[in-house]
């Protein structure tokens, strides 16, 4: 890969030709078709969800700071749980991930802007919308959606509180923000590359990217299906979730997990993409078997859409069925390896300095690690009768989402902050934020392998005694967790008004075209594609 160094030809040169700087005032976001504009306003908007919904775990972990019924009512709980999940998944971290796909595809692969500007204002839009729908379901009469954030059927479908049609109508509209995203991610990588930029040279997150547009379109539409059946079954007099009219409810979750384990996914590649980019920067190495990473991605991909019964083990499935998707899933950790492999090898004898992206990559690396082999864990089909409903899962998806998803956003925001806003960041702050939430990510999650094994099921507001201590443990670390998430948002606020003026190059070792611009970069780059050597 040579991409690096390139010279750019984004003009310096006087011209007559209207190079307009944003328009003034709120209109300028309202309106824009800029992807800089539109990817900053799908990180704030995916970070003040965070905050939210991570508002309402603080919740949850304060009702299970002890046994007994502490604050909440029991019915109020199974709300938080649901809005909870919803919110991070939908909300927070796929955003964030499409808003870091706007900010940096066009300016990794030299193009001037996403293929399809006006769609990609109109995918970002329909979002707050969407979870202003579904927020709104909270203070709804008989209730918000409770029935967790997979709304298995009949919990949904008839005894779905009258704000699921809400629930329905806010999924239906997220779901095509993500397709109308992807769509433009596609066309935009396969359209607007600049010459010289084959395919095998474009930098690793545009490839993980790339995967996950295509899974997006893939299974959104599942998604759609599934609450659109939902909604008929609710409504319309059909009975597909329904036994007594000749449907299945089992069915419900054969289509729902088609949709929802490839989710996992588009949750998790971007973020290997990121841990791609930044790990070589701070090891100052090449990344470790590139081509290899980006089979191992496609092959994950694939893997994705045929392993989705491991969360249906005890729904009584025959025995072909149960071997079968435990030896798929299990086949999932041959790429995966791959990837992890490649990630130490780029750190071997690499020169390794430790700023605050590469603390969160490192920690990424270990953690979702971690996360995996519990994943194995859970894929063996026996053992996932015991673990199955109990807080080894919550533990399990936690270790993956959080010090993995989160923290890969974390590591993004650190590492290309001084590009988007001109400053660095104070590093001791950033430091201080890693350490916090490095030890209270586990304080908190890690004590849940014990609960679940000891047979705490999830999704309860109420537990026995003797669970008691391992939950005020936990809910302490959550609590630390919450707290240092602000920190974060200072972090980045002070770096946005001021501080030690960045260079354009920013990281010694740093390669790729966005480095080649100023920072921040103007309004419009590349609008004349550089050249790759
Ligand atoms: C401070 C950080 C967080 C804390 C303390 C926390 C805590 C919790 C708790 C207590 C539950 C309910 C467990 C149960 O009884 O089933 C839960 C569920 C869940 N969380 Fe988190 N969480 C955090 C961050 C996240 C993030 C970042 C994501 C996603 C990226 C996430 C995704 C989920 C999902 C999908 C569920 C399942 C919801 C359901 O069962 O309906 N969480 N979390
Ligand atoms: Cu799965």
């Amino acid at each position: 890969m040579s991409v690096s160094n390139t010279v750019t030809s984004h003009d310096h040169h006087a011209h007559d030709h209207h190079d307009h700087g944003p328009a003034k005032g709120l209109l300028r976001w309202v309106f824009t078709t800029n992807h800089k504009d539109i990817g900053a306003m799908y990180l704030w908007f995916s970070f003040a969800m965070f905050l939210f919904a991570g508002s309402l775990a603080m919740i949850i972990r304060a009702e299970l700071f002890r046994p007994g019924e502490q604050l909440v009512n029991p019915e109020f709980f199974n709300q938080l749980t649901t809005l909870h999940g919803l919110i991070m998944v939908f909300g927070a971290v796929m955003p964030a991930f499409v808003g870091l796909a706007n900010w940096l595809i066009p300016v990794m692969i030299g193009a001037p802007d996403m293929a399809l500007p006006r769609l990609n204002n109109w995918s970002f839009w329909i979002l707050p919308i969407a979870f202003s729908i579904l927020i709104s379901t909270l203070f709804m009469e008989g209730s918000a959606p409770n029935f967790g954030w997979t709304f298995y059927a009949p919990l949904s479908s008839t005894f779905g509180p009258p704000s699921t049609d809400f629930f329905i109508f806010s999924i239906h509209m997220m779901g095509m923000s993500s397709i109308l995203g992807a769509i433009n991610v596609v066309a935009t990588i396969l359209n607007l590359r600049a010459p010289g930029m084959t395919l095998m040279k474009m930098p690793i997150f545009v490839w993980t990217w790339l995967i996950t547009a295509f899974l997006l379109i893939a299974v959104m539409p599942v998604l759609a299906g599934c609450v659109t059946m939902l909604l008929t079954d609710r409504h319309f007099g059909t009975s597909f979730f329904n036994a007594a009219g000749g449907g299945d409810p089992v069915m419900f979750q054969h289509v729902f997990w088609f949709f929802g384990h490839p989710e996992v996914y588009i949750m998790i590649l971007p973020a290997f993409g990121i841990i791609s980019q930044i790990l070589p920067t701070f090891t100052r190495k090449h990344l470790f078997g590139y081509a290899s990473m980006v089979y191992a991605t496609c092959a994950i991909a694939f893997l994705s859409f045929i392993v989705w019964a491991h969360h249906m083990f005890t729904t009584g499935m025959p025995l072909a069925g149960e071997l079968f998707f435990m030896y798929t899933t299990m086949l999932i950790a041959v790429p995966t390896g791959v990837k992890v492999f490649n990630w130490v090898a780029t750190m071997f004898k690499g020169a390794m300095s430790f700023e605050t992206p590469m603390l969160f990559t490192l920690a990424f690396i270990f953690l979702f690690t971690c996360g995996g082999f519990s994943g194995l864990m859970l894929s063996i089909t026996p053992a996932d009768f015991q673990y199955q409903d109990t807080y080894f899962v919550v533990a399990h998806f936690h270790y993956v989402l959080v010090p993995g998803a989160v923290f890969s956003i974390m590591a993004a925001a650190y590492y290309w902050l001084p590009k988007w806003t001109g400053h660095y960041y104070n590093e001791t702050l950033g430091k201080t934020h890693f350490w916090l939430s490095f030890i209270s990510i586990n304080v908190t999650f890690f004590p849940m392998h014990f609960l679940g094994l000891a047979g705490m099921p999830r999704r309860i507001p109420d537990y026995a005694l003797q669970f008691a201590d391992f939950n005020q443990i936990v809910s302490i670390g959550a609590f630390v967790f919450g707290a240092s998430q602000l920190l974060f948002l200072y972090i980045v606020i002070k770096t946005i008004r001021g501080g030690e003026k960045a260079s354009a190059q920013v990281w010694e070792n740093a390669h790729g075209l966005e480095w080649t611009l100023p920072s921040p970069p103007p309004y419009h780059t590349f609008s004349t594609p550089p050249e790759i050597k």
